[in-house]
């Protein structure tokens, strides 16, 4: 069981980030990904946002494995229910080398979901929080996604701006 970064590089940006996390008196971890986050319904809950086809525990720890070791690219994190030993929310940071912007690297947040179970604790917000907060740690120049028109709003609210003339494509500039 390994996390997929380095944990002290959460605990930056939780420094960071404007949120605050309410754990629920312990109840509720917010943390990097674990490889046995499989048995914790970690793709069951990606099902909420989109297809994730018939995944296998072995498969889901390859592809865990292959992200771990591109050291420096992956950043998901998780909130997991404690008590129900679940995962509840997820959302990833994924940077990109570049040759511009003085060798710099620009971020991509991807796959934000939260467990409709758990809607109101505002677990969409933490997560999306401390991915910009840990971007910024990590030197991004900037970060960008995409989203559905109804969640324009919500991104407008954490300081993303359409660009392009293309609402559902949204970045913050560092
Ligand atoms: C949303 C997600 C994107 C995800 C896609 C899946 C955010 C900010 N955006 O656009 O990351 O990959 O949905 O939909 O979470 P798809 O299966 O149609 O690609």
């Amino acid at each position: 069981d390994q996390p997929l970064f380095d944990p002290s590089s959460l605990a930056a940006a939780r420094q960071r980030s404007t949120i605050d996390f309410d754990d629920g008196d312990g109840k509720y971890h917010l943390r990097p990904l674990r490889s046995t986050d499989f048995a914790r319904g970690h793709l069951d809950l990606l099902s909420q946002l989109t297809v994730t086809g018939d995944v296998d525990r072995k498969t889901y720890a390859d592809t865990f494995a292959a992200m771990k070791a591109n050291a420096g690219t992956y950043y998901i994190i998780v909130v997991e229910d404690t008590h129900r030993d679940r995962i509840v929310a997820s959302g990833s940071l994924v940077l990109e080398k570049k040759f511009i912007h003085s060798c710099g690297q620009r971020g991509r947040i991807e796959d934000i979901v939260v467990d409709s179970d758990c809607r109101g604790k505002r677990f969409g917000k933490i997560v999306v929080q401390h991915l910009i907060a840990l971007a910024c740690i990590l030197k991004c120049y900037k970060i960008s996604l995409e989203c559905k028109d109804s969640n324009v709003n919500w991104y407008s609210s954490m300081g993303f701006v359409s660009e392009h003339g293309n609402s559902n494509y949204m970045q913050i500039r560092f």
